[in-house]
C-alpha cells in the first residue's frame, strides 16, 4: 500500500524523487523448483519529507513479509562486521562501566553476534528478534532472545516485569521499521534514567554522494541523516547526544548516541550543522539523483554486455538483498550474468528474487573460474577480494558496480 504521509511528522509533503520501478522483495530468495511461478513484486520508489528531514520509501509492505517468511540474512558471516561489534560491545561495557547488575537490550539482534560479547564479559542481556531462525540460533548460543517485533506494547511489558535498560542498541533496524513512532516511543520507555541508546544505520549522505542506490528496497523504509534522527529524538523528548562515522561499513554508517537528557558533543553539533550547509534538509539535496543513477545502470548493461559480447563468462559475489536492487533494476538476468556465490549456507541452493541466478557456494569460482565476478556486495570489498586471492591470482576479475562501475 502506498503511503500519503510521512511515517515520522504525518506531514502530507512528501516529495518523490527516484523511481526503481516494481520489484520483488530483496530477501525473498526462489526455491529453484518455483522459479516458473510468479513472484509478489511492489513498486520501489523514494521520498523526502521536509518536514521531519527523512527520506522514505512510500510503499509499505506487510512486516511479516519482510522479516519473517523470506528472512534469511545472517549477521555472522562477515568477520569485519563481528570484529566492529566486538568494538563496540566492549568500548560501551568500559564506558558505561556495566556490570552484573546491567541490562544491555539490543533490538534486531539477529543470531546474537553482537550480545554474546556482553555475555563473555558477564553483563546481562536480553536480546529481541522477529525472526524465529535467528532468535533460536542466538538462544542457542546462550543469548537469550525473544522472537517478538519491538514497540511501545513490548516495551511497557519489560517494564511492568521490572527491567529498563542501560543501554538499548539498535543497528540497522531503524531503516527497517514500519511504525518509527512506536518503536521510539518503546525505547524512550523502556532506557534507563542515565541509560544510552545507540543506533547504527547507513548514512543517507553516502547513499547520495556515492550512488548507492542499491542499498534501497522494501526492507528500509527509512534512509537516515543526523537532521532526521534529531527530529526524530526530539519528537520523543530524547536527544541526539554523539555522532561517530564508520566510513568502510555498509558503503558509510553513522553510529548516533541518544538520551535522555540534552547534552551533544562539539562532534554531533558540528554534523548538524554541516548537513544543514549542504542542504541535507532540502529536497534540492535529492532532486538530481535519479539521472546519476539511470546512469549507473547504463553503464553497467553496457559493460556486461560487451563482456559477454567478447565470449566472456560472468558470475557475481554476494546475494546481498541491495544485489537483488541492482540486478532486478538493471534487468541483469542469467544470460549476463550466470550465477552468484555467497557464503551463507542458508542462502545456497536458493535463487536471487527476480533475476533467478542460482545461490551456489563461494568454492565454485574456483573450479569454474569465471572472467569476471560482479561484486554485488561491494561493501565487503576488502574481505573479499582478499579472501579470493586465489582466483585473482589465476587472472579472475572483479567489477564493483557503484558509484560509477568498474573493473578492478
Ligand atoms: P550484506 C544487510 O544488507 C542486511 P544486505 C540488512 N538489511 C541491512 O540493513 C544492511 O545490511 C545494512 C555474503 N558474504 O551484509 C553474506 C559472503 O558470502 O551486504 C551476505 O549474504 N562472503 C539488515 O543483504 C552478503 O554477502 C563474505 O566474505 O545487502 C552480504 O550482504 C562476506 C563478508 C559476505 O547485506
Amino acid at each position: 500500500m502506498r503511503i500519503t504521509k510521512c511515517r515520522a511528522s504525518g506531514s502530507e509533503d512528501l516529495r518523490p524523487f527516484l523511481d526503481l520501478g516494481v520489484t520483488p522483495l530483496a530477501d525473498a530468495l526462489v526455491d529453484p523448483a518455483d522459479v516458473a511461478a510468479a513472484e509478489a513484486r511492489f513498486p520501489l520508489e523514494l521520498a523526502f519529507c521536509p518536514e521531519s528531514a527523512l527520506v522514505q520509501i512510500t510503499e509499505d509492505v506487510p512486516a511479516d513479509q519482510l522479516f519473517v517468511d523470506n528472512y534469511l540474512y545472517f549477521s555472522s558471516f562477515s568477520d569485519h562486521l563481528l570484529e566492529h561489534s566486538r568494538d563496540h560491545a566492549l568500548g560501551l561495557i568500559k564506558s558505561r562501566r556495566l556490570g552484573s547488575d546491567s541490562l544491555v537490550v539490543e533490538l534486531a539482534s539477529n543470531d546474537g553476534y553482537l550480545l554474546k560479547n556482553f555475555v563473555e564479559a558477564g553483563v546481562p542481556v536480553l536480546g529481541i528478534d522477529p525472526a524465529p531462525g535467528q532468535a533460536a540460533a542466538a538462544n542457542e548460543i546462550g543469548v537469550p532472545t525473544r522472537a517478538e517485533f519491538f514497540g511501545l506494547d513490548m516495551a511497557s511489558q519489560l517494564v511492568a516485569e521490572g527491567h529498563r535498560a542501560d543501554v538499548i542498541i539498535a543497528n540497522n533496524v531503524f531503516a527497517h521499521i514500519p511504525d518509527i513512532n512506536d518503536f521510539t516511543a518503546g525505547m524512550k520507555a523502556l532506557l534507563a534514567d542515565d541509560g544510552v541508546i545507540t543506533i547504527e544505520n547507513p548514512y543517507v549522505r553516502d547513499l547520495i554522494d556515492h550512488c548507492e542506490f542499491d542499498t534501497i528496497y522494501h526492507e528500509h523504509f527509512y534512509y537516515h541523516s543526523c537532521t532526521s534522527i534529531d527530529r526524530q529524538m526530539r519528537r520523543h523528548g530524547l536527544h541526539l547526544n554523539d555522532v561517530e562515522y564508520f566510513p568502510d561499513l555498509h558503503g558509510g554508517t553513522l553510529r548516533w548516541h541518544i538520551g535522555h537528557r540534552h547534552d551533544p558533543s562539539k562532534t554531533a553539533l558540528r554534523y548538524l550543522a554541516n548537513e544543514q550547509a549542504a542542504g541535507l534538509d532540502q529536497f534540492e539535496y535529492y532532486e538530481r539523483f535519479a539521472a546519476r543513477v539511470e546512469k549507473v545502470r547504463h553503464d553497467l548493461r553496457e559493460l556486461l554486455n560487451d563482456l559477454r559480447s567478447q565470449g566472456c563468462r560472468v558470475a557475481a559475489y554476494g546475494a546481498a538483498a541491495k544485489g537483488a536492487t541492482l540486478l532486478n533494476y538493471a534487468g541483469i538476468t542469467t544470460d549476463l550474468v550466470e550465477y552468484v556465490v555467497d557464503r551463507n549456507i542458508h542462502k545456497q541452493g536458493l535463487c536471487m528474487p527476480g533475476t533467478h541466478q542460482p545461490i551456489l557456494d563461494p568454492t565454485v569460482l574456483l573450479e569454474r573460474q569465471p572472467d569476471y565476478v560482479l561484486l554485488l556486495a561491494w561493501n565487503f570489498r576488502n574481505e573479499i577480494v582478499g579472501q579470493q586471492a586465489e582466483y585473482v591470482a589465476r587472472g579472475g576479475r572483479f567489477i564493483v558496480p557503484v558509484p560509477t562501475p568498474e573493473v578492478i
